[in-house]
């Protein structure tokens, strides 16, 4: 049993039980020209957390965890995007428009890869998601019973929207979740600090937090 010392007190999990949980690490969000920067972002903060992301990945794998990537994507026919989404951000740099780096958000576009220091390696679950969520659409519910996971850490962008969706649905199905707090960023500094409070509040009413420094010191 690996045991964290995390807000808002110890978390404790088996590693062959345990994922590692990456969301939407991809250009579309951290790239100058996709879908970020087209809501008028910086997307310079971001980028910044690479590294960190990077050193976590390699934690995961070394540790043996089950790794999983998720990408914030949609069919090139919009099918799987519903118009109160599609209408986000301004005419011409919305869902499915072309933009530098291809068609923005769509699956298979340059835009929607995961940055390449990232890339997933064979075997990792990549999972293509059209909500914020990554169980909406998606079948990793199922997925993630199958292969016994219990306890899911996340990291990836954004803290406040994709990261923390996904971690209130995780606890929801009965998923133990815990946030790397320097493996997350926002475009708003102000909600990134905002999410990780609200997660560690009542007791850790959806998870909890770490650092990636305390989550190395558990596995000495
Ligand atoms: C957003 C995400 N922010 N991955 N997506 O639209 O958080």
């Amino acid at each position: 049993m690996i045991q964290v010392d995390a807000r808002p007190g110890a978390y404790r999990f088996e590693p062959a039980t345990t994922a590692l949980v990456v969301i939407d690490m991809q250009r579309d969000f951290l790239d100058p020209g996709g879908f970020g920067a087209a809501l008028g972002n910086d997307v310079a903060p971001l980028r910044a957390i690479v590294p960190v992301v990077a050193d976590l990945l390699a934690l995961a794998r070394h540790q043996s965890l089950t790794v999983i990537h998720t990408r914030e994507s949609h069919a090139p026919d919009l099918s799987d995007c519903p118009p109160a989404k599609h209408q986000q951000g301004k005419p011409g740099l919305r869902i499915g428009d072309p933009g530098p780096m291809g068609r923005i958000l769509i699956r298979g576009e340059p835009g929607n890869q995961i940055v390449p220091e990232l890339a997933p390696l064979d075997g990792e679950w990549v999972i293509d998601k059209p909500g914020k969520g990554m169980f909406y659409a998606t079948g990793l519910d199922r997925r993630l019973r199958d292969a016994g996971i219990e306890t899911l850490l996340f990291a990836g962008v954004t803290t406040e929207v994709c990261v923390q969706t996904s971690m209130r649905e995780a606890c929801d199905r009965g998923f133990r979740g815990l946030l790397i707090e320097d493996a997350t960023e926002s475009y708003f500094p102000d909600f990134k600090r905002a999410t990780l409070e609200m997660v560690v509040a009542q007791g850790g009413i959806v998870g909890q937090v770490a650092g990636l420094a305390a989550l190395r010191a558990a596995f000495r």
